[in-house]
């Protein structure tokens, strides 16, 4: 890849403003934003207005056919990822697509191997594991302050109103494991190692929403350890952290605790030390998102990085088809009762 990228972005909707000003942000790396692609005039158009981009389109096969585009941002729905991405990834044209990676594993597993048939490279814009209280556990992992974790629990749980800012929630039949169950289920990976079996019950809390909006898994990973996967938009707590996940992590030599409002507390052989790795507000960001959203630069950039280098991302398209995986044995074993294996690619 070339030192500067045209990068173009399809999807211009209420998430795809963290990615505009991320790819912004990554003007430092060479990016240029070419062209943004939305159904919708209006929203294409705004795009590129307020982002000083020289091209708003309205029909990705115009785009593809008029731009040179160095990498392609899919920031749609899930409904139309594998439809675009299938478009894509044809053209060559290394594709970031946001999670969930697809509705069903069958659209993650056509995706994946369309891209690694055609040599392109493919990654899913799946943004927790680089969230900075969680990239700092990452690398308190790496450097073995606790040893391998053997027991974990992952939980984001909330009633914030998400169908205000995402009205479209409210109407997914396959609702909460699908929206958030991708980010819990991936953080238990990135942190325990891959799944052997898991277990998991659904429900729906709130009327409001026609699809299960509470998840409880329980994971058996393939090294033995054991973890508490949770999510909801159904809670009823107070204070509400959202949109923290809270962590807490046990191996031979300790326990990491991310806590409430980014206090991490690191517990090794009875000696307890605190940090509080909370990003800043960045410059187009606020408050309760700031943390979510620089994760959307970090993600934009550890993928860009991985592409220019010839690498797999940490979230290319083989790695999330694992996490989505989890969500589909989850989905089944909430139907069946029983333990699930993760189907493999
Ligand atoms: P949205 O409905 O606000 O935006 C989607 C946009 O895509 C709309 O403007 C729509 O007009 C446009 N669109 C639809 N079909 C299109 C097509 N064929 N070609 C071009 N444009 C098309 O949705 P959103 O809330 O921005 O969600 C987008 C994605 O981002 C979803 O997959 C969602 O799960 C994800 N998301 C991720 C996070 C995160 O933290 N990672 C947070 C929120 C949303
Ligand atoms: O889609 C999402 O990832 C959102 C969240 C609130 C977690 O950012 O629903």
């Amino acid at each position: 890849m070339a030192d500067r990228i045209g990068v173009a972005v399809v999807g211009c909707g209420f998430f795809a403003q963290n990615h505009l000003n991320a790819w912004r942000d990554l003007k430092r790396e060479g990016v240029e934003l070419v062209a943004v692609c939305d159904i919708d005039k209006s929203k294409a158009e705004a795009a590129a207005r307020n982002f000083n981009v020289p091209k708003a389109y309205t029909d990705l096969d115009e785009m593809l056919a008029r731009e040179k585009i160095g990498l392609i941002d899919v920031v749609t729905r899930v409904e139309t990822h594998k439809e675009q991405v299938l478009k894509t990834v044809a053209k060559g044209i290394p594709t970031i697509v946001q999670k969930p990676f697809g509705f069903d594993l069958g659209d993650c597993r056509a995706m994946t191997l369309a891209a690694k048939k055609a040599g392109v490279p493919l990654a899913v814009h799946e943004n927790f594991r680089f969230q900075l209280p969680l990239r700092r556990i990452t690398e308190l992992l790496r450097q073995g302050v606790i040893g391998e974790p053997s027991w974990g629990r992952i939980s984001f749980r909330t009633d914030y109103d998400i169908y205000k800012g995402q009205p479209y929630l409210a109407n997914e039949t396959r609702f909460v494991i699908n929206d958030l169950g991708v980010h819990v289920c991936d953080v238990a990976r990135a942190y325990l190692g891959e799944v052997e079996h898991l277990t998991a019950e659904t429900q729906r809390r709130n009327p409001k929403a026609k699809g299960e909006d509470t998840a409880t898994m329980m994971m058996k990973h393939k090294n033995g350890a054991v973890s508490m996967v949770e999510c909801t938009y159904g809670a009823h707590l107070v204070p509400d952290v959202f949109p923290q996940t809270l962590i807490e992590l046990e191996g031979p030599k300790g326990s990491i605790i991310l806590n409430a409002n980014y206090d991490l507390e690191i517990a090794v052989e009875g000696k307890v030390t605190r940090e509080h790795p909370e990003s800043d507000v960045l410059p187009w960001a606020a408050k309760p998102w700031h943390v979510v959203q620089e994760s959307v630069v970090a993600t934009c950039e550890h993928i860009l990085k991985a592409f220019r280098a010839g690498k797999a991302a940490d979230v290319s398209a083989e790695d999330n088809f694992k996490t989505f995986a989890c969500c589909e044995a989850a989905y089944q074993s909430a139907e069946s009762h029983k333990a699930v294996k993760p189907e493999a690619l």
